[in-house]
């Protein structure tokens, strides 16, 4: 009975495999190669027909795709796991919030920085366009570090969101700007980076030799 995570090294599919360790889920992990363009290859698109990664095959044979999808999938099958607060307590309520803040308000701005001729005309445009994505993410990310009050994103301890959020922080926005202005993320990455499960996870996506960042 075991999971099967579709994903590349660095991108989204941390996620998903962050929830995995965490939770003590059997997974295996098949590398989709986003420099090679693996997720538009048919195979792929056979799974997920956006054509992006990550994608979870669940042990019964269902796939889930879109991250918050598979982080909330997880968090189902392991309840014991402490990914997320109890069912409608309040606490879980603020975790929804700050998931969907995530998915819906920072998420899509992440392809317009990575990919904006698919936007706007390619050079200058595009360029421009890259640039505005950019600020609107660290925006974004500024509003998360505002209501960042303790060491993890919910005042009961980790849950999903850190894993969410920690990985939002290390993409788009340059490491000196996150250094400058994200002083609370940039602690709850590091939170979250030692976690005794999610350490390896962590050092395979982000710790990466030739130091470059999404
Ligand atoms: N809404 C999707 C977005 C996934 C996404 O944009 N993944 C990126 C990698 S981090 C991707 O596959 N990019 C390749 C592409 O857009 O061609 C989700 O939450 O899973």
């Amino acid at each position: 009975m075991t999971y099967r995570l579709y994903g590349d090294l660095g991108s989204g599919a941390f996620s998903a495999e962050a929830a995995l360790a965490e939770a003590g889920a059997p997974y295996e992990f098949e590398l989709i190669s986003l420099e090679r363009g693996e997720q538009k290859a048919p195979r792929f698109l056979s799974l997920n027909p956006s054509g992006k990664i990550p994608a979870l095959r669940l042990p019964e044979g269902e796939i889930v795709t879109e991250s918050l999808a598979i982080l909330l999938t997880l968090a189902d099958h392991f309840p014991q796991s402490g990914l997320l607060p109890a069912q409608a307590a309040p606490a879980r309520a603020a975790a929804y919030r700050w998931l969907a803040f995530m998915a819906s308000e920072i998420y899509p701005f992440v392809e317009i920085a990575d990919y904006p001729a698919r936007f706007a005309q390619e050079g200058e445009a595009a360029d421009a366009l890259r640039e505005v994505a950019i600020s609107r993410i660290r925006e974004r990310l500024l509003l998360i570090e505002r209501v960042l009050a303790g060491p993890f994103l919910l005042p009961g301890g980790f849950s999903l969101l850190d894993i969410y959020a920690a990985m939002f922080s290390r993409w788009s926005i340059g490491s000196e700007w996150r250094e400058a202005n994200l002083p609370r993320l940039t602690g709850l990455a590091a939170a979250v980076s030692k976690r005794p499960a999610i350490a390896p996870v962590w050092a395979r996506h982000f710790d990466r030799s030739d130091g470059q960042e999404k």
